[in-house]
């Protein structure tokens, strides 16, 4: 594939001259507003590419700002996720062109009152980004409406397979055009490639239940915006591929590496996803246990609730784990089951470290965290 430095290079000037406003060296610079895009905690590759997109629409929109994205998590966390690593190589952007949730935790208190653009979430989601919760300026997401920030201009909540396919419909007129100019088409090439990762990813090319028929569309339009030569099922296989890499990390690795955060009441929840079954784990990961109640205690959550996905070739398509590491954890579990048991169709499996730690089969195949989390603010 040709390489389209354009978009690389845009992240790597807006990136340098952000440390430069944070560090304040440049007089000439202080003038810029300074404006952030965040994908959600989770970092996963629909967040994390879609800011990414998002924040070079925004910027092509508003030419005397700065816009840059960040990804939600920590540096050192971009290891354990090999499909977003593998996208970003392919378009040749350099991590270290794009700033991290370690960056926006060591800016200075002034930057707070800079705009901010969620996509993937529509509350700002961890206690480092807290001190944007003033300014946040736009919204394009596919998680479940938490009503908050009614004035943010966009503000689109919608059910959808990716939330890059919601990006790219609302920005598709300035994409068409800069794809349909020979100065910027390479550009466009890039963007349709970085936000077809997710779209592929998040749908199973375009093939599975979550896909909708705006994910389609959008997909087929971006198929024309593509460089040539670029092949959709050599692409999707080998993002795939790297999601599916499990070889190299640990239990506690896996654990971190699709991980959300809650707070229903005063209880603090965990909750991880990871693509593989109880039987793979127990026998690949046989310390799992321990790195579970490491893992809760080094997050200092009452509760942990570890979501599997099967395979589909597997009779049970998800389970569940439950870790209760507090009392108040444990009652907070009791009340998510008895509410919920029934409509996720919790089967129990196990009981392991006298009971602290439960399994179960999930016949609802269809609930996702995305369909699990409202039952869970709704449980206290
Ligand atoms: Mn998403």
């Amino acid at each position: 594939m040709t390489v389209p430095s354009k978009l690389a290079k845009l992240l790597e000037t807006n990136c340098k001259q952000y440390f430069q406003i944070a560090s304040d060296i440049s007089a000439s610079l202080q003038t810029k507003k300074l404006t952030f895009v965040s994908g959600n905690e989770s970092a996963d590759l629909d967040s994390c590419a879609t800011s990414i997109v998002y924040a070079y629409f925004l910027q092509h929109k508003h030419r005397e700002r700065c816009v840059v994205p960040f990804f939600n998590i920590p540096r050192n966390e971009l290891r354990l996720r090999p499909e977003l690593v593998c996208l970003l190589d392919m378009l040749k952007i350099r991590t270290d062109n794009v700033l991290f949730l370690n960056d926006i935790a060591a800016a200075p208190e002034r930057l707070s009152s800079s705009p901010i653009h969620l996509v993937d979430h529509n509350t700002l989601d961890r206690e480092e980004v807290g001190k944007f919760k003033k300014t946040v300026e736009g919204i394009i997401d596919h998680h479940k409406d938490e009503g908050n920030y009614l004035n943010a201009n966009p503000r689109i909540v919608k059910e959808c397979g990716s939330c890059s396919t919601l990006v790219i419909q609302y920005y598709m007129d300035i994409l068409s055009t800069l794809y349909n100019t020979e100065a910027t088409r390479m550009e466009a090439e890039a963007i349709s490639v970085l936000a077809l990762g997710p779209i592929l990813i998040d749908t199973g090319n375009l093939k599975n239940e979550k896909t909708t028929e705006t994910d389609v569309e959008v997909a087929n339009q971006l198929f024309k915006f593509v460089p040539s030569g670029w092949n959709r099922d050599e692409f999707f296989g080998c993002l795939k591929e790297k999601k599916g890499t499990y070889k190299g990390f640990s239990f506690m690795d896996l654990l971190h590496r699709d991980l959300k955060q809650y707070a229903p009441g005063n209880v603090s929840i965990s909750y991880p996803s990871i693509g593989k079954g109880i039987d793979w784990i127990e026998e690949k990961r046989s310390n799992w246990q321990q790195e579970l109640k490491d893992f809760a205690e080094k997050k200092q959550v009452d509760l942990v609730i570890v979501g599997l996905s099967l395979s589909k070739k597997e009779e049970f398509r998800r389970q569940m784990i439950l870790y209760k590491r507090t009392k108040q954890g444990e009652s907070f579990a009791d009340k998510f089951l008895e509410k919920n048991k029934n409509s996720l169709g919790l089967e129990f499996l196990k009981n392991v470290e006298d009971n602290t730690i439960n399994v179960f089969n999930q016949r609802n195949s269809a609930a996702s965290r995305k369909k699990v989390v409202p039952m869970i603010m709704d449980s206290i």
